[in-house]
C-alpha cells in the first residue's frame, strides 16, 4: 500500500512537491494539504485530489495519514514537527529544520525520545548525481584524502529582502551541509571575510559576496564564496583537491551550442531547475526507506548541526574572528 502523505504548507515548494509526488514519485500519494489560508491550499490539493483539512492540528490527527511534508514558512517547523512527532507521524521538513540552535535540539531531543529515526530534512543537493559522483570518488580513496574544498554559490539575485545573515541561513546553509557529507566529517572552526563589495546590491545594507572559510576536525578547508547578486546566472561550482587528485563536479548537461560567433552554454536560472532531478530523488528515496523501515536521507541531527554551523558564521560575520563550532553529544540513533 502506499504511504498517504499530509501536505503542510501550500507555497511554490509546496506546490512543487505535491506535483512530484503525483506525478513522478511510486509508492506514495498526498491524501491531504493544510495550509494557514484556504485558498492556496485548495489550489494545491486539486492538483491530486486529495481533501483540504481545516488546520495543521486537524490534518495531524487523521488517522489515514501516515507522513507530512512540512513546506510551511520556517518559523513554524519547529512547533509543526514537534507535533508531527507527537501525532506519530513519519516527517519530511524543508530547510531548515527550525530557525534556532535551540530549537533544532529540541526536535532532536524528542526524536532521541522517541528512540528510531521519523525525521528527514530537504537538504536536496545530498541527491544530485555531481555530489553523488564526488562522494562516491573520495569514498573510493583512490585519489588520496581530501585536503581543501573549492566551493562557489552564486545567485542571480536574491527573491525578496535579503540580509546578510541570510547568505548564512538560505544560502550558505546547503554547502554546509553537502560538504559536511562529502567529507564524512563535522566542522571544528568558521570565518567570513568580506571582499570587495559589488555595487549590485542597489544601496540595500546586504553585505555581498562574502567568503566564509570552514575547517572540519580532520583539517580540510573549505572556501565558499556566497555571491548573491551576480546576475549573470545560478552557479554553483565544487571542486575537491586531494592528495593526489582534483575533483571537479560536472556542470549540468546542458546543449552546446554555437551561434552568433560564439560558443556557450547556458546556465540555469534558479535552483528549482538546477536541482529538480535531486529534488525528485530526494522524496523517491525517503518513500522508499519509510517502506523499508528505515531512513537514511538527512537526519534531524544534520539540521542541527547545519544551524549550529551557521550560528557560528553569524557570529563570525560580526567579529571577523575565527569561531569554534561546539555540538554536543550526538544522541546514539543518529550514530552511523
Ligand atoms: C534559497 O532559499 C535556496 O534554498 C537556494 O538553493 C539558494 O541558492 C538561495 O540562495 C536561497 O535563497
Amino acid at each position: 500500500m502506499g504511504i498517504r502523505i499530509g501536505m503542510i504548507g501550500a507555497g511554490q515548494i509546496g506546490e512543487d512537491h505535491v506535483r512530484r509526488v503525483t506525478e513522478k514519485i511510486s509508492g506514495a500519494e498526498i491524501a491531504a494539504v493544510a495550509s494557514r489560508r484556504r485558498e492556496p491550499a485548495e489550489k494545491v490539493a486539486a492538483i491530486c485530489g486529495a481533501r483540504v483539512e481545516n488546520s495543521v492540528d486537524d490534518l495531524l490527527a487523521a488517522k489515514d495519514i501516515d507522513a507530512v511534508i512540512i513546506a510551511s514558512p520556517s518559523e513554524r517547523h519547529e512547533e509543526q514537527v514537534l507535533a508531527a512527532l507527537q501525532a506519530g507521524k513519519q516527517v519530511f521538513c524543508e530547510k531548515p529544520l527550525a530557525v534556532t540552535a535551540e530549537g533544532c535540539r529540541r526536535i532532536v531531543e524528542a526524536e532521541a525520545r522517541i528512540g528510531r529515526r521519523m525525521i528527514q530534512v530537504g537538504f536536496m543537493r545530498r541527491y544530485d548525481q555531481g555530489y553523488r559522483q564526488l562522494r562516491k570518488a573520495i569514498e573510493s580513496k583512490e585519489f588520496g584524502v581530501p585536503l581543501m574544498v573549492h566551493c562557489a554559490h552564486r545567485n542571480i539575485a536574491p527573491h525578496g529582502t535579503f540580509t546578510t545573515d541570510m547568505s548564512v541561513t538560505q544560502t550558505a546553509i546547503h554547502e554546509i551541509d553537502v560538504t559536511r557529507w562529502l567529507l564524512d566529517d563535522d566542522y571544528a572552526s568558521v570565518q567570513v571575510i568580506f571582499p570587495r563589495q559589488t555595487s549590485n546590491t542597489d544601496g540595500t545594507v546586504l553585505r555581498d559576496p562574502q567568503m566564509m572559510i570552514l575547517q572540519t576536525k580532520s583539517g580540510v578547508c573549505i572556501n565558499l564564496e556566497v555571491y548573491v547578486n551576480c546576475r549573470f546566472g545560478y552557479d554553483i561550482q565544487c571542486e575537491v583537491v586531494c592528495e593526489n587528485g582534483v575533483l571537479r563536479m560536472p556542470e549540468p548537461s546542458n546543449l552546446l551550442i554555437r551561434a552568433d560567433a560564439k560558443r556557450y552554454t547556458a546556465l540555469e536560472t534558479d535552483w528549482v531547475l538546477r536541482f529538480v532531478e535531486a529534488y525528485d530523488v530526494e522524496l523517491q528515496e525517503w518513500v522508499e526507506d519509510m517502506h523499508a523501515g528505515i531512513l537514511r536521507g538527512p537526519s534531524a541531527w544534520d539540521g542541527y548541526v547545519a544551524a549550529v554551523t551557521a550560528d557560528a558564521l553569524m557570529a563570525a560575520q560580526q567579529s571577523g574572528a575565527v569561531q569554534p563550532v561546539i555540538l554536543g553529544d550526538c544522541p546514539a540513533i543518529y550514530l552511523k
